[in-house]
């Protein structure tokens, strides 16, 4: 059992993730800091809100809540009070903010896979300071816990999110396609307030490259993953979560993206995640610092702290 939290790391896991843009922290929250994690999950399962929405197939689901720190004190406690932000400082070695969070909840039976992606792109920042804090309450074994492409991070190339609509396709098009995805695939259960689909694609942004239809030709880093662990990722990594396995209980999983000092707001054609309301009524501009929304996204940890 794990009695104190780890609030740094060494020089060796600082390089490690650098290098690889990821890194898996073994048993660095404390039983309590899971607990908290977990009721905040429950609750936010329990009570969906209009940001909730669903890959929905006819064995799996998986459902993802966008901002569930919003409407859970447990889950902001969490963000902010545990030792994740000082964890990411010693690895960024600067200031580290609060950006955004979400929640993917697979239920029990087999496990919806995540397909490969880079976050970075479904947001309005960039900037290479950008690390996802992915926790989950729960044993997670590889083949349904996160899984990354080594190095990916840097290979210096936006990718176009996999969601959005179409511009070339008319709006019969866009309702038939749809359609047919509902029949014969895996398909969205959208939000009263969000769609993943609503978005209108980037397609001057290159498609992400199939990394599962090919797994061989890449080098890909995944772990088991127990309670009190903490998987750090680089927003601009490639990731996923493979389905082949089938567990008797929940796979809940928080995924808390932290900035660091060099990460501005810019104004993406193609953004799929909306910014917070209370940034929008700002008319942020590109280029500008998250520093300068401190209120939106607070300071979490910096060197003095
Ligand atoms: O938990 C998952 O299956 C996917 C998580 C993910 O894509 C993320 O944290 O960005």
């Amino acid at each position: 059992m794990v009695t104190t939290s780890k609030e740094g790391v060494d020089y060796e896991e600082a390089s490690s993730f650098h290098r690889d843009g990821a890194i898996l922290l073994k048993g660095v929250l404390t039983e309590d800091w899971v607990s908290l994690l977990a009721d905040g999950l429950d609750e936010c399962f329990a009570e969906p809100d209009g940001m909730s929405s669903a890959l929905v197939s006819s064995s799996s689901e998986l459902r993802i809540d966008q901002f569930p720190a919003a409407r859970s004190q447990k889950l902001r406690n969490f963000i902010c009070e545990s030792p994740l932000p000082s964890l990411i400082g010693s690895i960024i070695q600067g200031p580290v903010r609060f950006y955004m969070d979400q929640m993917f909840y697979k239920p029990a039976g087999e496990m919806m896979p995540t397909p490969w992606h880079q976050d970075t792109s479904y947001y309005n920042v960039e900037g290479h300071d950008l690390i996802r804090a992915w926790v989950s309450p729960d044993v997670v074994p590889r083949a349904a816990s996160l899984e990354i492409v080594k190095g990916s991070h840097l290979w210096n190339v936006t990718y176009r999110p996999l969601a959005g609509r179409d511009p070339d396709l008319s709006e019969e098009e866009h309702e038939a396609r749809i359609a047919m995805v509902e029949e014969f695939g895996v398909y969205e259960r959208p939000g009263e307030d969000f769609s993943y689909n609503n978005a209108i694609m980037d397609k001057s942004l290159p498609e992400t490259p199939n990394i599962e239809a090919s797994r061989g030709s890449f080098d890909i880093l995944g772990w088991d993953f127990e309670p009190g662990d903490v998987i750090l990722f680089h927003g601009n990594v490639l990731h996923a979560a493979q389905g082949d396995v089938e567990l008797s209980y929940p796979r809940r999983s928080h995924a808390i993206m932290y900035a660091g000092p060099n990460i501005r707001y810019i104004k993406r054609p193609g953004q799929i995640i909306p910014d917070p309301i209370a940034l929008t009524k700002l008319k942020p501009q590109t280029g500008q610092s998250l520093a300068e929304f401190g209120d939106i996204f607070p300071l979490l940890w910096d060197a003095s702290s």
